[in-house]
């Protein structure tokens, strides 16, 4: 058989925000390569598997990864050597059977992940298909809905808004280039209407960072933006990515806005959601309460969950058992799917049909630290999940994964 491990070897590599990084390189004995990068969040769930870090203060300010590519070379490569490749689940059981911990503890997620995914890399190569293909097979028909995210704020951003993501999402069911081209020509209007404020540059995901008056006044320049663009509001909405948990002090079950320095009861934070959503095209909220508030999630999805698509990111952290405890609760209607928060590329597939299978939305995301590396974008046409968000139309790291959605759609 051609399609055995032969090697496998990691790499400490360079994310956007200029932190270190795991990559892994996964060679067949038939000479097929894979090669894969983890990203990295920066406001991280409390719940996500764990990433690696050497904390040696006197590399990289403490953020090295070298043990992470240690363990790779040293524990997982001797592990996987032989194994056929076309066995992910095989493969992925493998590496967690070298970990006793549930998070990933000892291996770290972020050198799990990059050899999980560049072992269905080389077995796609070996195959002469694209990943979307070789995980996909006849399935993978459908582009996803781009969340095209354009102004940044909270801990992606040094500006004002305590909100973390503001992004549009296209209606119509449209080519995804056509939406592509449309989302950027609003980026772009953004941009210029911008230009009268005190604005700092762009955040981590490449959206605009200005400091405004407030949160509703961003919603409100993006409104602007898509009728300036000579489109409705009707053809674009807005998603948030509120990312409260990091509002959220668990002892007094209170949120506190950093920026704003405001202080809210959870039943306070779902007031100001109801208005916002009465007053604006908001189609979908992320994260809009804390990764531990459940109860508070329970009584906002009861309240809104059959008008608005409610996300859970560091709720679910894309781990079947968190959510399950979602589907009890019926908290959130929607799982946003990071990889790297679980951590092997079966487990990320197994998230994904249990939201489907529990009617549950699902949208791939990227991490605010990314790489070129564009694997997501593959992952989403090859599970039909139907929505990803990865960013604005600005910074390699985030046009990468568009670029490759649109080499995919000319594919299919
Ligand atoms: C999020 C992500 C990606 P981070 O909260 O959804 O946008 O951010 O990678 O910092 O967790
Ligand atoms: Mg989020």
């Amino acid at each position: 058989m051609k399609k055995l491990i032969k090697e496998i070897k990691g790499y400490e590599v360079l994310d956007s925000r200029g932190n270190p990084t795991v990559a892994a390189r996964v060679i067949l004995n038939d000479s097929s390569e894979g090669f894969a990068i983890s990203p990295s969040g920066a406001s991280t769930g409390a719940y996500e598997a764990h990433e690696l870090r050497d904390n040696d203060k006197s590399r990289y300010g403490g953020k090295g990864v070298s043990e992470a590519v240690t363990n790779i070379n040293d524990k997982i490569y001797p592990a996987l050597v032989g194994m056929d490749c076309e066995n992910q689940t095989k493969i992925d059981e493998t590496i967690n059977s070298l970990d006793p911990t549930e998070s990933k503890k000892v291996l770290g997620a972020n050198a799990t992940l990059a050899v999980s995914l560049a072992a269905a890399k080389a077995a796609a190569n070996h195959f002469k298909m694209p990943l979307f293909k070789y995980l996909g097979g006849v399935n993978a028909t459908v582009l996803p809905r781009p969340m095209m995210n354009i102004l940044n704020g909270g801990a992606h951003a040094k500006n004002n808004i305590d909100i973390q993501e503001f992004m549009i999402v296209p209606t119509a069911q449209i080519p995804f280039s056509e939406n592509i081209r449309k989302c950027t020509e609003i980026y772009h209007t953004l941009g210029s209407l911008l230009k009268n404020y005190d604005i700092t540059g762009v955040g981590d995901e490449g959206g605009f960072a200005p400091n405004l008056k407030d949160d509703e006044t961003a919603i409100e320049l993006i409104c602007s933006a898509i009728e300036k663009a000579g489109y409705t509001t009707d053809e674009f909405k807005i998603a948030l990515d509120v990312a409260s948990s990091e509002w959220y002090d668990s002892r007094d079950g209170f949120y506190y806005l950093p920026k704003r320095q405001k202080k809210l009861a959870s039943s306070e934070l779902i007031e100001y959601y109801a208005n916002l959503t009465q007053k604006y095209p908001i189609i979908s909220l992320e994260d809009p309460l804390s990764e531990d508030d459940w109860g508070s999630w329970k009584i906002m999805t009861e309240k809104m969950g059959s008008e608005l698509q409610l996300v859970g990111d560091d709720l679910f952290v894309t781990n079947a058992t968190r959510l399950e405890i979602g589907f009890d609760y019926r908290a959130a209607n929607a799982v946003l799917i990071k990889p790297n928060q679980i951590g092997t590329l079966s487990e990320t597939l197994e998230v994904i049909r249990l939201a489907q299978k529990n009617n549950y939305s699902t949208i791939l995301s990227h991490r605010s630290g990314e790489t070129e590396d564009t694997t997501i974008a593959d992952i989403a046409v090859a599970t039909n999940c139907g929505q990803i968000k990865t960013g604005a139309p600005c910074r390699t790291d985030r046009v990468a994964k568009y670029n490759r959605l649109l080499m995919i759609e000319s594919m299919l």
